[in-house]
């Protein structure tokens, strides 16, 4: 890839952890913004959600304690990752631009029967639990946030893959019309993968909703990964196409920065990336900065994974 352009958090070591500052000031005009117009902004965007959509509740599962204190809805929703959108973290309002209904999701490749759903019938296929996961952006900020959502392994049931599938491949929608950022130099769309084992986990979860509502646009809606041992690029937003293949994919970050985004990309705070430390982390909204844990805490639930893997560069 011909990357001209540095990324907005391809910065120094030096000019990464004043991120956090950046957050909060960001944070107070949101806030001081929401007040003048007295939160007016604030009641207009949760009507975005039409009430009759799918996947935003469902019973708590205390299985997988966060152990740290939740961030804030406002922050979860506000600062985002989504290149399809803008390499600014400030595109929620453009976000909404994605039409998230009708939305259908191909299941594809090394299946018993390959075919086209309706997120909605897959989401009645399944059942929906709620759980709090920390979330590590490779950047080095985290939050804490509770998802809707069902377990990969329950897709797997619906999906029947072939005993020769040993990848679940997820790809990202490319509305064109929707998305400004598609217009870039990147090489959309957004894909991303794991083995079939790691799918299995009980770990690994579809969210289809977010602090108890449908899952907003800029959070991944209708259908986004979410796999908490790992950065946060590989849990790939609006998902369309679950593709089962005995390749390893080459994913969206891996294409572009082979050398600091690998497959694996479990988190380590040992291994640092090539341009930072990745030994510690700032918690979205506090600012407050905390260490960072292998594979963020999870380890006792994933580390077996890659027992027999241990010549894979299973940390970046
Ligand atoms: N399609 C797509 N999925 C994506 C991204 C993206 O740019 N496009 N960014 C990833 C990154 S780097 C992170 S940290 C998380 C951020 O999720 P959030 O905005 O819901 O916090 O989404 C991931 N999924
Ligand atoms: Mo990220």
């Amino acid at each position: 890839m011909h990357i001209i352009r540095r990324r907005g958090w391809e910065i120094l070591e030096s000019q990464v952890t004043p991120e956090a500052l950046v957050l909060n000031r960001r944070g107070l005009i949101a806030g001081a913004a929401a007040l003048s117009i007295g939160g007016l902004g604030f009641s207009a965007r949760a009507q975005t959600v039409a009430p009759a959509v799918p996947g935003g509740a469902g019973p708590r599962n205390d299985k997988f304690e966060p152990g740290r204190e939740m961030s804030l809805e406002k922050d979860a929703t506000t600062y985002n990752n989504y290149y399809e959108f803008s390499e600014s973290k400030n595109l929620w309002r453009d976000a909404q631009a994605l039409k998230t209904r009708p939305w259908t999701v191909k299941i594809e490749g090394m299946v018993k029967q390959p075919r086209t759903l309706d997120v909605d019938d897959l989401i009645k296929q399944v059942s929906l639990e709620e759980r709090i996961y920390r979330h590590r952006c490779v950047e080095r900020w985290a939050m804490t946030v509770p998802w809707t959502g069902f377990p990969v392994s329950q897709l797997l049931k619906v999906a029947e893959p072939l005993s020769s599938a040993k990848y679940v491949v997820f790809t990202t929608v490319a509305d064109k019309k929707a998305m400004p950022g598609l217009r870039g130099f990147y090489p959309f769309p957004y894909v991303e993968g794991i083995t079939i084992e790691e799918a299995a986990n009980d770990l690994s979860f579809l969210s289809t909703g977010l602090f108890g509502k449908p899952l907003p646009p800029q959070n991944g809606a209708p259908l986004r990964l979410t796999l908490p041992w790992k950065y946060g690029f590989k849990s790939v937003k609006a998902i369309v196409s679950i593709n089962f293949t005995d390749k390893r994919p080459k994913t969206f970050w891996e294409e572009i920065l082979p050398e600091e985004y690998g497959f694996w990309a479990n988190i380590n705070p040992a291994v640092a990336h090539r341009r930072w430390s990745q030994a510690e982390e700032t918690l979205l909204g506090s600012g407050k900065t905390v260490p960072t844990q292998i594979y963020n805490g999870y380890g006792p639930f994933v580390a077996g994974l890659y027992d027999n893997l241990k010549s894979e560069k299973l940390y970046m």
